[in-house]
């Protein structure tokens, strides 16, 4: 089985700024209800409002925190090899976990405190899952970063479940896991052996950067330092991290794991790499990483210190750990999924055993766009991905854009979807799939106003 893990993060993170809808107040969508129930929470819903009910069913199943479950033996290895891999003066663990936080933050928290700039297409609605124009489903958890900082935490992790509008295959599910961490050091910690050497550059005036004068991500881009740090803070908080990072996948993989350091962009570090490993074939992403931007810890209130931060998803490691060939085997409650896995040898895993294999069963939908109505210019194939997930769930295994084209009399456009059907856990018979299929097209029609070829 060659399982072909798409290199995403990057591009996601690179990605030419494009400006999004005006801020103004946005209209309010007459179908959505005026608030919403989320969490024991209510919320105020506006024209940015694009979660599902779907989508809101997974707030609090906590995969990662349940027994035996492949996501919570991940979480497990990853904190416990933390706790190992730094300890305080009398051995006890430096590191505090976070794994049961809101997914509910603000876009403060998800964008703002990590100097994601105003018109940076993560934030855009056909990426993220909005509450209101103010909250979201936390697209990482990294938006959690700033708070844990300002509340005087110094080596942390944070586990939970993450929330992203993206396609449909075996590795892209719209609620993920992933596990971030940060680690912040002093002068005298980091140079503990190297006493005089400083963390700041005697030049930098200590200002914090006006925080309206966020630069474009091309400026960041520079691999050798911040402004403000010295080159050899950098360099020996690279090799601290780089050797800690190594030190878990060896960890999890075994020790003859191959894996390679990619330089790369992340708004809230610089420098900033991803650490792939090679597995059946090719290489595949498995975390996001980087030294701290030092404007993140000065708004945070600290200003003696810096630090890195990492972001792993743990479907990946799980998918290459046990084998698993699917994403949507996570969310399996299928006895026969979870009574592989057992917590109680979390260094002797088995692999993945397939329940079974059934069919698939593959049906096309085309239609024609409403006038005026492009691909990508006012419809969103996320859009239709979200309507598909409501309507037929996880009996979709894949769904990919096949053709589309421009009339050139009318001027409309014309879509096609291949949609595979593929159910984990029973046969699908044709006429189960031919009733879904037409459910899909008709709630295409109500809600995108299409006509169906
Ligand atoms: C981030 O989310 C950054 N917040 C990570 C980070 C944290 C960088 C702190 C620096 C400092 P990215 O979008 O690349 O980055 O996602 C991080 C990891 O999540 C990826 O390496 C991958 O393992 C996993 N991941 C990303 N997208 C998906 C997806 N659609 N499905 C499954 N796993 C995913
Ligand atoms: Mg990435």
């Amino acid at each position: 089985m060659i399982l072909t893990l798409r290199v995403q993060g990057a591009r996601h993170w690179v990605k030419s700024t494009r400006c999004l809808a005006s801020s103004a107040a946005p209209e309010k969508s007459p179908s959505s209800p005026p608030q919403l129930e989320v969490n024991g929470s209510t919320y105020a819903t506006d024209g940015w409002t694009n979660v599902t009910p779907k989508i809101l069913s997974y707030l609090g199943a906590n995969k990662h925190l349940q027994t035996d479950h492949p996501l919570s033996i991940i979480r497990q290895r990853i904190v416990n090899y933390f706790y190992g891999a730094y300890r305080n003066q009398r051995g006890n663990p430096l590191f505090s976990v976070y794994d049961k936080l809101n997914p509910v933050v603000t876009v403060q928290q998800n964008f703002d405190n990590l100097l994601i700039p105003a018109d940076h297409v993560s934030r855009q609605k056909s990426d993220c899952y909005y509450i209101n124009q103010q909250q979201l489903l936390r697209a990482h958890t990294t938006a959690h970063q700033v708070e844990l900082i300002s509340g005087g935490l110094d080596n942390f992790l944070v586990v939970g479940e993450v929330y992203r509008r993206d396609e449909i295959d075996s590795t892209h599910y719209p609620v993920f896991h992933q596990a971030d961490a940060v680690r912040l050091v002093t002068k005298d910690k980091l140079f503990e052996r190297n006493p005089g050497l400083e963390l700041f550059e005697e030049t930098w005036s200590g200002s914090l950067a006006d925080p309206k004068l966020i630069l474009p991500s091309s400026k960041f881009m520079d691999q050798t330092k911040q402004p403000c740090h010295t080159l050899e803070a950098v360099k020996l908080m690279e090799h601290e991290m780089k050797h800690v990072l190594v030190g878990l996948t060896k960890d999890l993989f075994g020790p003859r794991i191959k894996y390679r350091w990619v330089d790369t962009y992340f708004p809230f570090t610089q420098p900033s790499w991803e650490l792939e490993i090679y597995f059946k074939d090719n290489w595949l992403e498995v975390l996001g990483c980087g030294i701290m931007r030092h404007e993140i810890l000065q708004r945070s209130g600290v200003h003696q210190s810096m630090g890195y931060a990492f972001g792993v998803g743990l479907e990946r490691l799980a998918m290459v750990l046990f084998d698993i060939p699917d994403i949507r085997l996570f969310w399996s409650n299928d006895s026969g999924f979870l009574s592989q896995f057992s917590e109680k040898d979390l260094h002797n895993l088995p692999k993945y055993k397939p329940i079974s294999h059934y069919p698939q069963c593959t049906n096309d939908l085309s239609f024609w766009l409403p006038e005026d109505i492009e691909v990508d210019a006012g419809f969103s194939p996320n859009d239709f991905y979200d309507l598909v997930r409501s309507v037929a769930g996880d009996m979709v295994e894949q769904i990919n854009l096949v053709d589309k084209f421009k009339h050139p009399k009318t001027g409309k456009s014309s879509v096609c979807f291949r949609i595979v059907y593929r159910h984990m856990e029973r046969t699908l018979t044709q006429a189960e799939v031919n009733e879904i299929h037409k459910q899909i097209a008709s709630a295409s029609v109500d809600s995108f106003n299409v006509q169906i070829r």
